[in-house]
C-alpha cells in the first residue's frame, strides 16, 4: 500500500493512523501542500479533487478519509473500528462526521486562504475564524459524547473507533492554533487515552517522514 500523504494533514492522519490500529504497512509518499504539490497533474490523476490523502491498494486509487476508513474496516476487518452493534455503529460514525464534515471544512487549507485573500484577514482575523469553529464544532462534540452515556477510554468504550481515528488529528491542529481546549474534557480525556497508544504516537505528524 502507498499512501499520500503531509504530515500536517489531518485527513491523512486520520488514515494513518486507522492503518497502524490495523497493523497495515504502507509506503508513506509526501505531498506538500506549501508546495502545492497536491495541485500537481499528477496527482490530480490520483485524486481529481487535489485533496490529501490517497490511498493506493494494489492499484486501487481511493479517496476521502471517511471512505477509506469504512473500506479498510472491510477490506481488513480485524482489529475492528467500528462497533458490532448497529446503533453504536451509527454513534461513532455520526462522532466521525461531526469532526470531519463539520468542523474540518471550515478550517482546512483552501478555506483559510478564500478567507483571507477575499475578506482581507490578518493573521489575527484568520485565528479567529479558525478558533469560532473549532468552539463551536467541539462544544457539540463535547455535549454529544457526554449525552451518549457511550464514551468511555475512548469515543465508543474501550474499543479504538473511526471516531478516535478523526478526534485526535483535530485536536492536534487545534492545539496549533492555541485554541482553548479546557472546555472539554471528555475530548481531552480520551485524547489523552488515544495517545497512549503506538498507533496514535507513530502516526503523529512529528513523527513523519516528511516533517523534517
Ligand atoms: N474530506 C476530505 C478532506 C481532505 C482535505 O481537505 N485535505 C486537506 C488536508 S487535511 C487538503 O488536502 N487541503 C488542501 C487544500 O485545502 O488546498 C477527506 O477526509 O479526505
Amino acid at each position: 500500500m502507498k499512501l499520500y500523504t503531509f504530515f500536517r494533514s489531518s485527513a491523512a492522519f486520520r488514515l494513518r493512523i486507522a492503518l497502524n490500529c490495523k497493523g497495515l504497512v504502507y509506503e508513506p509518499v509526501p505531498v506538500s501542500l506549501p508546495k502545492g504539490e497536491h495541485k500537481l497533474a499528477g496527482y490530480l490523476q490520483l485524486h481529481p479533487q487535489g485533496l490529501v490523502p490517497a490511498l493506493d491498494d494494489g492499484g486501487r486509487i481511493l479517496v476521502q478519509s471517511l471512505a477509506v476508513m469504512e473500506y479498510l474496516e472491510e477490506t481488513r476487518p480485524q482489529p475492528p473500528l467500528l462497533p458490532a452493534d448497529a446503533a453504536d455503529r451509527a454513534y461513532v460514525r455520526a462522532l466521525a462526521q461531526m469532526i470531519a464534515c463539520e468542523i474540518h471544512p471550515l478550517n482546512n487549507l483552501r478555506t483559510l486562504r478564500y478567507v483571507k485573500n477575499t475578506y482581507g484577514l490578518d493573521e489575527e482575523g484568520v485565528r479567529l475564524w479558525y478558533r469560532h469553529w473549532i468552539a463551536e464544532g467541539l462544544a457539540g462534540l463535547e455535549a454529544f459524547l457526554e449525552g451518549s452515556k457511550k464514551y468511555g477510554k475512548y469515543c465508543y468504550r474501550d474499543q479504538v473507533t473511526i471516531a478516535d481515528c478523526c478526534l485526535v488529528p483535530q485536536v492536534f491542529n487545534a492545539q496549533r492554533y492555541s485554541c482553548d481546549l479546557a472546555p472539554y474534557p471528555a475530548i481531552m480525556r480520551i485524547f489523552a487515552e488515544c495517545m497512549k497508544l503506538d498507533a496514535f504516537i507513530d502516526a503523529q505528524p512529528d513523527r513523519q517522514p516528511d516533517a523534517a
